[in-house]
């Protein structure tokens, strides 16, 4: 594993950098970029104690904004209207906030007005650099993502650069930015390279589950009141031959009848640690009384959010290689450059999907009505199911109109999972809460078609076959490029 973690959460700061007095337990840096660092105690203790070693990690909190600025702005989502904690702004933790999805979501609550504050070790951003892949579309710095944000709207998104897994960094970040929820997207998400080699099975699962586990035992050390909004997955349930319940099924066995929580069947060591992190998160709420809403989400598409679409310095990553890659964005980017899309097996896989800008709402709304003490509320959060080929046959009609040869091959299929099977789950619960959903139409396919020809001079070819067998796994550490 050390060829992931040795150099996973280092972070330097400029020695030119002269600390002065901001809070009691916090220094600011002056950076020579101009963003204003401030750094908490403890981290600086670590940057001294560490002497030469790289430092494991530092809490940044990128520029501050003036208290007169803030209160400028509208009060609405973040801000509740009663009387009494009234106007002080909810604060979210969001932990994986340089992601995909945690990149949408933060500035989304910031824009409606939460006090938001990032928290991301960065990993991510090694993973690609590590296995050779990029996103398709350039993405910035994460300081560079948050200073064009304030410049843009006056609001500022607090960063904290480090590892969740460290609990002494995450428990500095708790103290500091005391949030009232937090919503953890922090993890090793995709199936793929978490069955490239052992090494990398077992970073998944530690990270995943060590990260959760930590958060936990940080709502129930510094705020038992905060409301955890925890990314968990539909590939938690498998492609059982019955309907999928949102999180629990009412059973009747030999004449009784208890509900009990939907059997899971994960078919990755990806989706096995949200398995894993589901069933802490459960036991915490009947052991601690913690409050957690596990968002089952399906698979992600598109890019844009109305946030992102404000600068082009704060475009969203767009993974299109076979590792990080997900179906719909894959085969649009596919499309674009004239290759195949690439169906694995029979193409029957069905599987829930949803936009970008549905994750982002469904967020919010999980957190304007959070779960009471002690409740394990599990939302299925996707908004249509389709399987692989009904996905190709969209993207080769929309190509067609745009006047692209969409062809499509048949690739053995890498993964061992149903490809032909029964698929209908329940997803009700946010829609009740108020989602209103952006189902997949022509115009988003054509958009997303034209993103990827905007940028398919930044494809590489090479990426895009897949590389990674669930079969041949092993225990050798491997490199994956073609
Ligand atoms: P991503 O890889 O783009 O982002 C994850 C972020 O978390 C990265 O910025 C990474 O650096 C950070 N991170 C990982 N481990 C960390 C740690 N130990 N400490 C601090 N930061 C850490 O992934 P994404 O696509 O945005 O997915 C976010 C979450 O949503 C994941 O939990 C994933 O399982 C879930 N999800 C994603 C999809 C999808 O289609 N993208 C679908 C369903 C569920
Ligand atoms: N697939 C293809 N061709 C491709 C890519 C994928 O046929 O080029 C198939 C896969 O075999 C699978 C389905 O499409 O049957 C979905 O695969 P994916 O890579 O789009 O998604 P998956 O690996 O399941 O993971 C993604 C996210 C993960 C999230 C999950 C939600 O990476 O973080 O948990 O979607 S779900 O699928 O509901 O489990």
């Amino acid at each position: 594993m050390a060829h992931i973690l040795s150099t996973s959460c280092s972070f330097k700061t400029s020695t030119s950098a002269t600390p002065y007095s901001k809070t009691s337990n916090q220094y600011s840096l002056a950076h020579p970029t101009g963003l204003t660092f401030r750094t908490s105690i403890y981290s600086l203790k670590k940057l001294v104690s560490h002497g030469k070693r790289p430092l494991r990690h530092l809490t940044v909190c990128a520029t501050t904004l003036s208290m007169s600025q803030e209160s400028q702005t509208e009060p609405t989502s973040g801000t509740q209207d009663s009387q009494n904690e009234s106007s002080k702004p909810k604060r979210v933790m969001v932990i994986g906030g340089d992601g995909y999805c945690g990149w949408a979501t933060a500035l989304h609550l910031s824009n409606k007005n939460y006090e938001v504050a990032i928290v991301d070790s960065l990993v991510r951003r090694l993973f690609d650099h590590q296995l050779g892949l990029d996103s398709l579309t350039p993405i910035s710095s994460i300081h560079n993502r948050l200073r064009c944000w304030e410049s843009l709207t006056g609001k500022n998104i607090q960063l904290y650069i480090g590892d969740i897994c460290d609990f002494e960094f995450l428990s500095e970040t708790f103290k500091s930015f005391e949030p009232d929820s937090v919503v953890h997207f922090g993890e090793q998400r995709s199936a793929p390279y978490s069955m490239i080699d052992r090494s990398r099975a077992v970073f998944t699962q530690k990270n995943n589950v060590i990260g959760t586990l930590n958060v936990l035992f940080a709502i129930k050390e510094f705020n038992d009141d905060c409301h955890l909004v925890k990314l968990g997955t539909m590939g938690e349930y498998g492609t059982p031959n019955i309907d999928i319940e949102e999180g629990y099924i009412t059973i009747t066995h030999n004449g009784r009848t208890d509900t009990l929580p939907y059997p899971k069947q994960a078919s990755s060591f990806y989706h096995l640690s949200k398995v894993h992190d589901s069933n802490n998160i459960a036991f915490t709420c009947k052991a601690w009384g913690i409050r957690a809403t596990d968002l089952n989400q399906g698979v992600v598409y598109g890019v844009r959010t109305d946030e992102t679409e404000m600068h082009e310095e704060l475009c969203n990553r767009f993974d299109y290689d076979g590792v990080f890659g997900t179906a719909l964005n894959r085969f649009c980017v596919q499309a674009a450059i004239g290759h195949p899309l690439t169906v694995y097996g029979k193409g029957g896989q069905t599987r829930g999907y949803l936009d970008i800008r549905d994750t982002v709402q469904c967020v919010e709304l999980a957190i304007a009505n959070p779960a009471q003490h002690g409740e394990f509320r599990v939302f299925n959060q996707f908004t249509e199911q389709f399987s692989v080929n009904e996905l190709a046959s969209l993207v080769t009609k929309a190509g067609e109109k745009l006047g692209l040869d969409v062809q499509t091959i048949s690739v053995p299929n890498p993964r061992v999972e149903a490809e032909e099977h029964y698929y209908n789950a329940k997803h009700t619960k946010l829609i009740e809460l108020g989602l209103k959903p952006h189902l997949l139409s022509d115009s988003l396919l054509d958009s997303l078609l034209n993103f990827s020809m905007k940028f398919k001079d930044r494809v590489d070819k090479k990426l895009i076959m897949p590389d990674v067998s669930w079969r041949k796994i092993g225990v050798k550490p491997r490199t994956v490029t073609t």
